[in-house]
């Protein structure tokens, strides 16, 4: 017997990947920026001294800090050295296609003048727009811009984290037409905003919402044809996130691969997807003191490849300090990961699965709508010879350097998918680099 599927009205309303041009775009991109900044970054991560063990842009919830003293952290709000044209080339120095920027995080702090709260960067000493400086110096730079929001608002006295009684369902519908009305308001203001990335919208007050994020989710995309809106802003019927009860994913694509890559191409269960990252363990606003291990930009860059051979999107985050700069660690990984994109990144935009996994060297991509395959070499062996396991069905034609495309590499074919690629004799790669493949076809 097989399993009937549930009735759902406010499951997933299409099953399988969109096949219009916008996400044809974003599928495309391969690299992208995340920036968390708000209030949180003022605290840098501590408070009175002492260090806060969690995420930066957490630390309202912690202990040790007076709530009235955090919200009223807005009067401090002046970053006085943001510069929003730089941020933008720095972006694109890196080779990002798209940013996602935090509107509001879970503070309630609203980076633009929103008509719907009194806390907004409008009674801040700054006062200017600072989500339309970003949305247009980074649209000028040719970088997409995403809206980051989280539904669930610490600011706001009708917020509920679950729906008890009465007074909590009448106290939610004021809640839910409010943030109705600011999402309304942001795809108004920016009108070049290509999607949205929501976020705080695991509460079971979310979760028995499913019949207004529905309704919600189609009234955005009203607003901007073409929006896209990953998995993390409905529930179906059923409270049910991400997937609804028959499995099938609610949203443009999958927005549950955070600080995590999928191993293999089956985890990925046929969706889109991106992978958001930050470069210390964990934490996304900015902190004084990074704890732990940080991320180099080579540990970036193998990330993005192998999130592009597994046909998903790489997004990196950056935390910016309250006065608008960036840390150094940042610019460099920045810096670091745009020269190596400036020479391979015909491996990563506009690429995605090749039909094969990891192998010893490295990874596969496969340019879309095209049989030229990559290999991004990450591990060469002492005797230069890279044993490559094909994608079924396909041999090599020729093998070359991307760098030097007039260094053709001999090969020998072992089976038809199967042969030892021999490096040039003498070459010695100081950082990772890509092989290109024009490929035979099995006919
Ligand atoms: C959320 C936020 O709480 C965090 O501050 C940051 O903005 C991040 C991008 O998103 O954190 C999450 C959300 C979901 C998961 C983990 C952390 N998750 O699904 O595993």
């Amino acid at each position: 017997t097989t399993k009937q599927p549930v009735a759902l009205k406010h499951g997933a309303h299409r099953v399988g990947k969109r096949t219009d041009a916008d996400m044809a775009k974003w599928r495309s991109y391969g690299l992208g920026q995340f920036i968390h900044w708000g209030l949180y970054s003022i605290l840098e991560g501590k408070y009175n001294g002492k260090y806060y063990n969690g995420a930066a842009e957490w630390i309202r919830s912690w202990k040790e800090v007076p709530h009235a003293e955090y919200d009223s952290l807005y009067k401090q709000f002046n970053p006085e050295n943001f510069n929003p044209t730089q941020w933008a080339k720095m972006a694109k120095q890196m080779g990002v296609k798209y940013v996602t920027f935090t509107t509001k995080h879970h503070d309630g702090f609203c980076l633009w003048p929103s008509q719907y709260t009194q806390y907004t960067v409008a009674n801040s000493p700054y006062k200017k727009d600072i989500v339309k400086q970003v949305v247009d110096a980074y649209t000028k730079e040719g970088i997409d811009v995403y809206l980051y929001f989280s539904v669930m608002d610490w600011s706001h006295p009708d917020w509920r984290t679950d729906l008890k009684t009465k007074e909590d369902s009448v106290a939610f519908d004021r809640f839910k037409l409010f943030t109705k009305n600011q999402l309304t308001e942001l795809l108004k203001m920016y009108p070049q905003t290509k999607g949205l990335w929501f976020d705080g919208t695991w509460d079971t007050s979310w979760k028995k919402s499913g019949a207004f994020s529905d309704s919600l989710e189609q009234h955005l995309k009203s607003l901007i044809p073409g929006l896209i809106i990953g998995s993390r802003l409905r529930a179906d019927e059923f409270g049910n996130r991400h997937n609804d009860a028959n499995g099938v994913l609610m949203g443009d694509y999958e927005q549950g691969w955070e600080r995590k890559i999928p191993k293999t191409y089956a985890d990925v269960h046929g969706n889109d997807w991106d992978c958001v990252m930050t470069i210390p363990e964990n934490g996304w606003g900015y902190a004084e003191k990074w704890l732990g291990h940080w991320k180099t930009s080579y540990e970036c860059i193998e990330m993005t490849t192998q999130c592009v051979s597994l046909g998903g999107n790489f997004v990196l985050n950056f935390g910016p300090k309250a006065d608008g700069t960036f840390r150094p660690e940042e610019i460099t990984v920045a810096k670091e990961m745009g020269d190596w994109m400036k020479v391979n990144n015909a491996a990563i935009y506009d690429c995605e699965y090749a039909n094969c996994e990891k192998q010893d060297w490295g990874y596969f991509t496969k340019k879309q709508n095209d049989d030229k395959i990559y290999m991004v070499v990450f591990n060469v062996p002492i005797n230069g010879s890279l044993k490559v396991k094909l994608p079924k069905n396909t041999s090599i034609g020729k093998a070359s350097l991307l760098q030097a495309p007039s260094t053709v590499l001999s090969t020998e074919q072992l089976d038809y998918n199967a042969s030892y690629i021999q490096l040039p004799k003498g070459m010695k790669p100081t950082s990772p680099f890509v092989i290109v493949i024009d490929t035979k076809q099995q006919s």
